[in-house]
């Protein structure tokens, strides 16, 4: 671990959003690479975070603290990193599928994303499958996520990977989906490119689609 970027790496572990801001301040301030600051203090601790949470040494209250702080470190990080022309990751369209509500899982697989270098559209809640088709047809977008947290409301992933299909734009964009009743085998019976059980998973998901 780099000693300019420990401080920043500790307060988003430890979820600390004040110490997160004043240290990325600072590391901007001293004239640190905006890169550096992203990949060596922040996306590092962020995959810390997954992986504490993987071995069950993390729960969610402590992985949403650490992406609050994340978030506000970003944010002044953000304009920075346009300036320095960090090349994205790729592009992810996020959002609850129509009629879901539920937005707290679907937010942290957002920020874990961004924090991993991803370019994230968040499109919300309760969106429909033809805001997804627009969404895709605007062109850009390499991956789209889908969240459901109601069993009732899984069928909108299914409508929405079928109206990319009728559009016939289904092979522009790879889909995946997530959220606690989904499974690995709903998603390949309804033919989405992947499926990952958490925020961290995720992003190695994300990952691998655009790798494969
Ligand atoms: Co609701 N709710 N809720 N709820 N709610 C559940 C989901 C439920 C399981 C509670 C229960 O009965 N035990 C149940 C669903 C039952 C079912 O369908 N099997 C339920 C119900 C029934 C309802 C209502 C119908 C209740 C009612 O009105 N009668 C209603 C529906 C409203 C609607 O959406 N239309 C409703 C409403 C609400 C609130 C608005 C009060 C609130 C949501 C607030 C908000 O999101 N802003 C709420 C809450 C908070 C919950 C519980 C308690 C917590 C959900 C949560 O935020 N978890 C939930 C019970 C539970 O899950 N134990 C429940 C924390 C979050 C970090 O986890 O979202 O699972 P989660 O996300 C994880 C993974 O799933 C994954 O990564 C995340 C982080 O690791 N993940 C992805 C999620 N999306 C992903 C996408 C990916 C990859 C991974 O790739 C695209």
């Amino acid at each position: 671990m780099d000693p300019e970027y420990k401080a920043i790496y500790d307060s988003i572990l430890d979820g600390q959003q004040n110490d997160t801001i004043s240290g990325v301040q600072a590391a901007i301030d001293a004239g640190l690479p905006p890169g550096d600051i992203l990949n060596k203090g922040m996306v590092d601790a962020m995959a810390e975070v997954g992986r504490l949470f993987e071995e069950g040494e993390y729960f969610v209250p402590e992985m949403l603290i650490a992406a609050r702080a994340m978030q506000s470190g970003l944010a002044l990080l953000k304009p920075h990193l346009i300036e320095a022309d960090i090349e994205s990751a790729g592009k992810v369209a996020i959002g609850t599928v129509k009629g879901d509500l539920h937005d707290i899982g679907k937010n942290l697989v957002g920020m874990m994303l961004e924090g991993a270098g991803f370019e994230v559209l968040d499109l919300g809640t309760d969106v429909t499958p033809e805001k997804f088709v627009e969404t895709v047809q605007d062109g850009g977008v390499d991956i789209i996520a889908l969240s459901a947290l109601l069993t009732t409301t899984m069928p909108s992933m299914k409508a929405t990977i079928d109206a990319l299909k009728v559009e016939g734009i289904r092979d522009q964009v790879k889909v995946m989906i997530g959220g606690a009743p989904v499974t690995d085998a709903y998603a390949n019976q309804i033919g989405a490119d992947g499926y990952s059980p958490d925020a961290s998973r995720a992003v190695n998901l994300a990952k691998s689609l655009l790798a494969a």
